[in-house]
């Protein structure tokens, strides 16, 4: 057992103690929010786009954090510092807390707060982002906002879960969710881009999840001098791109090479999404909230 401290209601605990009661909400009822964010070289990515994101999810849930916002941040910071980390994956959690058997969220006193911050590598095997990855259109479709908007980044993953186990029984390394009304959405875990013509199109987030790494890759497209479009697609403007690619905290940029048995472009992963993964992993190493002041750089 590896001896990371985790943050639990107040206090750094050692892992194997971080315990959370059968009776809280979230392991209950799914009932609460997260973030997943990774640090590089001592610095954390775009750490407040991601607590803007955390606190959106729990006004959206009408869960009262119980520290502010800015003393979060330090806690996130603080977890890399306890645990010695200069590239970690770290995840906050508010969950509802300890109630009763019933969902009434009134009965859970205490929100509770858990920061784990650890090493983890990309999502995917390293072969998957040499060669790409072979996705399929799955058949659960992502929630719409009319019944749970998918930008709330809930502890209940199930829509998900389901979409990857799907993934799975097809003997892919991901699948692609269409929202209700046929349009791509995103994957279990990852947004996707489309390259057509040498535009970068991504769909609009409404009918997914807001990601923070799509934003950076919407500015590392830009800033190469690609056009980027934000428009809804369909699974033919797929299987006609370039290039695609997926993109993630946990996954990075993951170029993929198959659709539903179709290749895209020629099959293997495009030139300008190698271009666009070199210049992330150049912008993920120089820009970021410094863990350790001596960790500034000029
Ligand atoms: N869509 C969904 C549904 C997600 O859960 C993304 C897109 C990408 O967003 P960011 O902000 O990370 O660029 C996510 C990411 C995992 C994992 O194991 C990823 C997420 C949550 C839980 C696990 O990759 N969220």
């Amino acid at each position: 057992m590896s001896d990371y401290q985790v943050f639990l209601n107040g206090e750094f605990v050692p892992e194997d103690e971080a315990k959370v009661s059968v009776f809280d909400h979230g392991f209950l009822y799914g009932d609460g929010c997260f973030e997943g964010i990774r640090a590089y070289d001592g610095r954390v990515f775009r750490l407040e786009e991601h607590m803007d994101r955390l606190y959106a999810s729990a006004k959206a849930l009408a869960l009262e954090p119980p520290y502010p916002q800015e003393e979060m941040t330090d806690l996130v910071l603080e977890a890399c510092r306890v645990n010695e980390l200069e590239d970690a994956y770290i995840r906050p959690i508010f969950s509802r807390g300890v109630g009763d058997l019933g969902l009434d969220p009134r009965k859970c006193e205490e929100v509770t707060t858990v920061i784990i911050a650890r090493e983890f590598p990309r999502l995917y095997g390293p072969e998957l982002y040499e060669e790409g990855l072979r996705i399929a259109t799955v058949s659960t479709r992502r929630n719409p906002p009319q019944c749970l908007s998918p930008n709330i980044k809930s502890m209940n993953y199930l829509n998900n879960i389901l979409a990857k186990v799907e993934a799975n029984q097809l003997g892919v390394d991901e699948g692609l969710m269409l929202d209700v009304n046929g349009f791509v959405s995103e994957a279990t875990a990852d947004n996707l881009f489309i390259i057509d013509d040498g535009t970068v199109i991504t769909p609009p987030y409404h009918n997914s999840l807001q990601g923070i790494t799509r934003q950076a890759a919407i500015d590392v497209a830009e800033q190469q001098g690609y056009p980027v479009e934000v428009t809804p697609i369909t699974t033919f403007d797929v299987y006609a791109a370039d290039e695609a690619f997926m993109t993630g905290t946990a996954a990075e940029i993951a170029p993929i090479v198959e659709v539903d048995g179709r290749k895209i472009g020629d099959g293997s992963p495009g030139e300008i999404t190698g271009e666009l993964v070199t210049a992330f992993e150049t912008h993920t190493r120089s820009a970021g909230t410094p863990i350790y002041q001596e960790a500034v750089k000029a």
